[in-house]
């Protein structure tokens, strides 16, 4: 009976075993460049989720478990040299920079607040960095792109810190008026209700959180954004009755009053 030397032969013979993480270098880059990429992303990302809690001077269980999952998938891809690795580091990244380009969209609008646009735009920078690098890696792509695309991340980055923070830096708050009504937004609350005489309402609304919220009247046309650490005045006419008032941040659905008109 005839047998099948040759795949025998074939399997005989076949005695070097690619490496997975060996990719086509290019001239002037390191073989790992992708994977080294991807580590720094990783890294970067659990700095900013450990950062903002720092910022914030709280304990928030959200990002301390976003930290140490970074800080992890960092420290696999690192010891575990392996594609998978960097396929779970990449659906990982992806899931956040998904909830990021979700919950933080608005963000991008408001540079002048500058512990929202940048923290949103570094998380969502290096999330789509560590997608990119953790598809290079697993798909095996030329290693020519990896440095420059980290690069340019840092660099956006930068210029993000750099206009967010001269747009921060030269906002003023308006000035009060002695018969103003107060409202004061704090630690991602407002009031849970204000008493005003009815007609025309002048509102002074302070933000004393670092980042964004707004302030919304339902059903009056009335929405004035407010950005971190200043105060805004807004006006509104209203007839007997009662309102409801709110911030319509995402995840900021726990800001929500009433105002009473007599
Ligand atoms: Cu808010």
């Amino acid at each position: 009976m005839h047998r099948p030397r040759e795949r025998t032969t074939a399997m005989a013979t076949s005695p070097t075993t690619i490496h997975p993480l060996t990719v086509a270098a290019a001239p002037g880059q390191p073989r790992g460049a992708w994977t080294t990429v991807l580590t720094s992303a990783l890294i970067a990302v659990a700095v900013l989720f450990v950062g903002m809690m720092l910022v914030d001077g709280e304990f928030i269980p959200p990002l301390a478990v976003f930290g140490v999952v970074f800080a992890g998938l960092a420290a696999g891809v690192t010891m575990i040299a392996r594609r998978w690795m960097s396929a779970v580091a990449g659906v990982a990244s992806l899931a956040i920079l998904a909830l990021h380009a979700i919950f933080g969209l608005e963000d991008f609008a408001h540079p002048e607040t500058f512990f929202s646009f940048v923290p949103t735009l570094a998380v969502v920078t290096g999330t789509a960095l560590a997608v990119v690098s953790a598809a290079a890696v697993t798909f095996r792509l030329p290693t020519r792109a990896a440095y420059p695309a980290g690069g340019a991340a840092v660099a956006l980055v930068a210029a993000a810190i750099a206009v967010s923070g001269i747009a921060t830096a030269g906002l003023e708050s308006d000035a009060r008026a002695t018969s103003d009504v107060s409202v004061v937004a704090r630690d991602v609350e407002f009031p849970d209700s204000i008493a005003v005489n009815a007609g025309e309402v002048s509102f002074f609304v302070q933000n004393k959180d670092r980042f964004r919220h707004t302030f919304v009247i339902e059903g009056q046309d009335v929405k004035t954004e407010l950005p971190g650490s200043t105060a805004r005045r807004v006006t509104a006419t209203l007839a007997p009755g009662t309102y409801t008032f709110k911030c319509d941040v995402p995840g900021h659905e726990s800001m929500k009053g009433t105002i009473i008109a007599r």
